[in-house]
């Protein structure tokens, strides 16, 4: 296998040919050395849960030293990345939340929505009546973090979904509680001597998944918009070429807005443009990579430099003064690959250490100042660029970013209003989907996958569908994929899109394929299809519409896509997950969920078949619908 081949990304392959001229080792090199995968490790029947182990399964040992078999040590594992998934998506969350607790007048956090606020505090059972903004902020903040540790009762957020749905999840028993309880659940579960049944082990998952969700992911949705406002369309551009010529370019890499917010906040300070001028740049070009990336460009069309695939090949252009980090998805390679440049790789979060990292703590207490010392960091390193060294790559593509709930069924309902809890409101998009003018609506999110070269799956399945009218919905790299290929362009919509669907974004001003945000932001989806689901007194499950994963490999991922699941959408992966050892795990992840929770997964490597399971399972929906 060449190396060239490893990604579809034309920039990317520029930069690993540069990365081998360099001496530098990439992530495509590293996958080279990796001939063969662990065969226990891709079937899930390793088990490390012990000491006595660890214990694999094979025809000679079908069973652990405690005689766990491989529906057990499958189902554990499996359970386990889906408590991991959650526990990242809602401390991020949490950490919003307490982010919200240090709002105040004047200070370097502010309610930026007081009316999205207001809404919210009601629907937590919060009277606004008579309080103070952010007397009111406060009080939300710590009815939310309650939310991951109360001690009585199912989340507060479950009642977003609708009455149907919730009746599913009470009568599985899977309705989640507080959301650190149902990782904790997990955790005690699979310690060796507790659950040993996979129908129990996977309505954990599901009720741990269902956490994040209806829980943590919605939690950080909604707070990160009353913190930093909620996104509205706004134009950006994508992919490496975004990198400037001759300005100081700092790369936000991560999850959490708390910070990069701040930085961009600080970069705009007039001290910060001055000193840029005086270290002899032009000016500061901030760029995103993985969610933060995907944050700052729905709030501020702050640019995409790339996704998770390109993090290393950023740095490898040389033009990079430093790349900031805060938490998930960020390499460890970053440290090794930044001492080949002159790029300073800064860590900020006790949660993220990296040996070889700048590590530069971040405190919301402080936080302007805290960016303040960051950006100037990056802003003196500009005078240790090396000419020489810098190769930035052709390729960009413009897009339109920034649909948040509200924009997508208001921008589809524009001469109405913009209300979205009504039904007036919610018709036109309802009616796009009945009269089948639009077939249905699939979000196709996550990671780049090494199993497969980069962007392919995405962009594969994404064009197909949407050239059979299927809108497409996206969040996290598979949203950095779509726009780097100018489908977020509603120009491109009559050269990528079929009629039905051209059409539409054409009349009311949209692009093909509509971004949505970071991976935390899939609770938006949630939230769209309860709204539709709701107005057409229908469950979730009966709605045109699936998730797809094309190159899922986070264990967020396996939360993300457990809990679409278990809200009941049909979920396509384009990487099968580590459960192949167990028959009965892969029948009722893939089959026998759908007589529960009305939905299940479904698997394919081959991304044009994917499309069309899809498409099919929709349309089989579609008769119902119509009616
Ligand atoms: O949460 S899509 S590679 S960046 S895990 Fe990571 Fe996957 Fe990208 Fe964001 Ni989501």
């Amino acid at each position: 296998e060449q190396m060239q081949d490893m990604t579809v990304d034309l920039n990317s392959k520029v930069l690993i040919e540069k990365a081998e001229k360099d001496g530098v080792e990439t992530m495509y090199k590293r996958k080279l050395g990796y001939k063969v995968q662990c065969g226990f490790g891709l079937q899930g029947v390793c088990c490390r849960n012990c000491g006595m182990g660890p214990c694999r399964i094979s025809a000679k040992t079908p069973r652990g030293l405690c005689g766990a078999d491989q529906h057990t040590i499958v189902g554990r594992n499996f359970a386990r990345m889906a408590a991991a998934g959650t526990a990242a998506h809602s401390d991020h969350a949490r950490d919003i939340a307490h982010t919200l607790a240090l709002t105040a007048p004047g200070g370097d956090y502010q309610v930026k929505e007081p009316q999205k606020l207001v809404e919210f505090a009601k629907f937590m059972d919060v009277d606004p009546e008579g309080k103070d903004i952010y007397e009111l902020a406060h009080e939300v903040a710590e009815v939310c973090l309650m939310e991951f540790g109360k001690p009585f009762g199912v989340s507060k957020l479950l009642k977003r979904a609708p009455k149907v749905r919730q009746e599913i999840w009470h009568n599985l028993g899977i309705e989640p509680r507080a959301i650190d309880r149902e990782i904790a659940t997990v955790m005690h579960s699979t310690h060796v001597g507790c659950t040993a049944d996979l129908d129990s082990l996977i309505h954990m998952s599901l009720r741990c998944s269902l956490a994040d969700g209806w829980g943590g992911s919605m939690i950080g949705t909604m707070l990160s918009d009353i913190l930093f406002g909620t996104p509205k369309p706004v134009h950006t551009e994508a992919n490496l070429n975004v990198l400037a010529g001759n300005n100081v370019n700092i790369i936000l890499h991560g999850h959490e807005p708390t910070l990069s917010e701040m930085i961009v906040a600080a970069s705009e300070l007039p001290e910060m443009q001055e000193l840029a001028k005086e270290v002899g740049a032009d000016g500061i070009t901030l760029s995103g990579i993985c969610c933060t990336g995907n944050e700052l460009t729905m709030r501020h069309g702050v640019k995409i430099a790339g996704d998770f695939h390109q993090q290393e090949l950023a740095v490898i252009t040389g033009a990079v003064e430093a790349m900031i980090v805060d938490v998930q998805c960020i390499f460890p390679a970053m440290a090794e690959v930044s001492t080949h440049y002159h790029t300073k790789f800064i860590t900020t979060s006790p949660k993220a250490k990296i040996t070889g990292s700048t590590y530069m703590e971040f405190h919301e207490e402080t936080a302007m100042e805290d960016a303040k010392t960051i950006v100037r960091e990056a802003i003196l390193n500009f005078k240790n660029r090396d000419a020489s060294k810098v190769l930035v790559p052709d390729l960009k593509s413009e897009g339109m970013v920034g649909y948040a709930e509200e924009a997508i069924v208001g921008q589809l309902n524009n001469v109405v209003n913009t209300q979205i809890d009504e039904m007036d409101s919610i018709k036109p998009l309802v009616d796009v989907l009945a009269s089948g003018v639009i077939r249905g609506v699939v979000g196709v999110v996550g990671c780049n996958n090494a199993k497969t070269p980069s962007n392919y799956n995405h962009l594969t399945i994404i064009k197909e569908l949407i050239k059979n009218d299927f809108l497409v919905v996206t969040t996290g790299c598979g949203a950095s994929a779509a726009c780097k290929n100018g489908l977020m362009l509603k120009e491109n919509a009559p050269k990528y899109a079929g009629k039905g669907l051209a059409t539409v974004c054409e009349l009311v001003d949209i692009p093909p394929v509509i971004h949505l945000g970071s991976c935390v932001d899939n609770s938006r989806i949630l939230n769209v299809c309860s709204i539709v689901a709701n107005a057409c007194d229908m469950d979730i499950s009966d709605l045109p519409v699936a998730g797809c994963a094309p190159e899922w490999m986070s264990e967020k991922a396996i939360a993300i896509g457990t809990y679409v699941v278990g809200s009941g959408i049909d979920t396509f992966l384009g990487v099968m997950p580590p459960v192949t050892g167990s028959d009965r795990a892969v029948e009722l992840l893939c089959g026998g969920l759908k007589d529960q929770v009305g939905a299940c997964f479904y698997v394919n490597e081959n991304p044009v078949e994917l499309a069309k399971m899809i498409m099919d399972d929709i349309e089989a929906k579609r008769p119902a619908f119509e009616a």
